[in-house]
């Protein structure tokens, strides 16, 4: 191989090494993406050996000078039934496989750590609800699920952690989620997969994946002193959101507590659930969604709050829910264990006290 620039040889070698096609699995999910994967693939390779095969020998076999006269040859049912229905049986072995593994990626358990990341030109912005923020960097406990609320201030993003096996888009104006578990300590790469405009390729994050231990040591060094949920309380002060959602009889607007995940009547009579998407819609577009009961009194604050800062009132209106607090605190405490605790059995930790009516969803 002497004939091969040193330099382009290293690099060869390096790639290999550090295998640049298939990078590490380091999430729950990624073995089960890699062996779909690797199914698909075997089974195009012996596909494309069988059709090869084929069209070789048959060509060869019946080549002109062999037989000079062609003949014509009437169909099969026999033949066709078997070449439709065999492959219909791997295609939907393959459907299943995969729908199988579409529920496991997107249905997060009800207890995943929450963290938010918001895309912007050109670079990603994680806020923890501790209070972390950190810029083309997440850093993450192993071992405890953590789901990503996704949303882009400008065109779209593509949040991509290829360890992980996941990848979602960054809409603006749309919230979407992503979660993951990882599981080996280490440091991954992040990409922006979707191109946005000149430094796409620069939109490049780290992923810090660390034992629990390290990651809580990490939380609590770098916090910026308020939580998400303080500073939405703030916000919501600041921006005259309590004279009408006080909580108490006068209040002209509904009161927020216990709102998060609930069932929310409109006056057209039909439900929504009160998720993390229908509370910043109705802080940017509020005549939108009216609930029953309400006249649309409240102004619009679309243009006069950044997306982090919807973040921090979604935050706050997410934390007057005494089950969202509870699932966040159990977190907590599997983190403060140093073994991390088996879901549903961690809320005994120091950290979890029982909050009265408070009931695991
Ligand atoms: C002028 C009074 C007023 C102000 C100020 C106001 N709201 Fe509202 N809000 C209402 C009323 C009335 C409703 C119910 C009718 C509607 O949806 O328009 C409502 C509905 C809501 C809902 C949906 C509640 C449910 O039960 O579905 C949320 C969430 C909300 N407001 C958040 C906020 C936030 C956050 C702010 C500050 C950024 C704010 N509101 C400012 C009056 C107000
Ligand atoms: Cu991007």
């Amino acid at each position: 191989m002497s004939h091969i620039s040193p330099v382009l040889w290293q690099f060869l070698v390096n790639w290999l090494k550090h295998f640049a096609i298939f990078p590490p699995e380091a999430s729950t999910i990624a073995p089960y993406a890699d062996a779909l994967y690797f199914a698909l693939v075997g089974m195009t390779i012996v596909g494309m050996l069988l059709v090869g095969t084929m069209v070789t020998f048959f060509a060869i076999r019946y080549r002109k000078s062999n037989h000079p006269q062609a003949i014509q040859m009437e169909g099969s049912t026999l033949l066709e039934a078997t070449w439709t229905l065999i492959p219909l049986g791997i295609f939907l072995v393959f459907f299943v496989w995969g729908a199988i593994l579409y529920f496991r990626i997107f249905n997060p358990p009800a207890n995943s750590m929450q963290v938010y990341v918001v895309g912007k030109q050109w670079m990603w912005k994680a806020e923890h609800p501790g209070g972390q923020h950190e810029i083309n960097a997440l850093h993450i406990p192993v071992g405890i699920p953590v789901q990503v609320t996704l949303i882009s201030q400008d065109v779209f993003h593509s949040f991509s952690i290829p360890a992980f096996r996941v990848k979602r888009e960054a809409i603006p104006g749309r919230y979407t989620t992503v979660y993951f578990e990882a599981t080996t300590p280490g440091k991954y790469h992040l990409f922006c997969t979707q191109y946005c405009g000149t430094d796409h390729s620069a939109m490049i994050g780290w992923i810090y994946a660390m034992r629990p231990d390290d990651y809580r040591k990490w939380a609590a060094g770098n916090t910026s002193g308020a939580s998400l949920a303080q500073n939405g309380e703030r916000l919501f002060a600041v921006m005259g959101c309590n004279a009408c959602h006080a909580g108490n009889s006068q209040a002209r607007g509904p009161n927020l507590y216990g709102l998060y995940n609930s069932r929310i009547r409109m006056t057209d009579g039909t439900t929504m659930i009160a998720n993390d998407a229908y509370l910043r819609e109705k802080i940017l577009n509020p005549s939108l969604h009216v609930p029953a009961g309400y006249v649309p009194i409240m102004p619009t604050y679309q243009g006069q709050i950044s997306e982090e800062g919807l973040i921090d009132l979604v935050e706050y209106i997410k934390s007057l829910d005494s089950n969202y607090r509870l699932t966040q605190m159990m977190n907590k405490s599997e983190l403060n264990s140093a073994q991390p605790a088996p879901i549903g059995g961690a809320n005994q930790g120091p950290g979890a006290a029982p909050l009265p009516g408070a009931t695991k969803p």
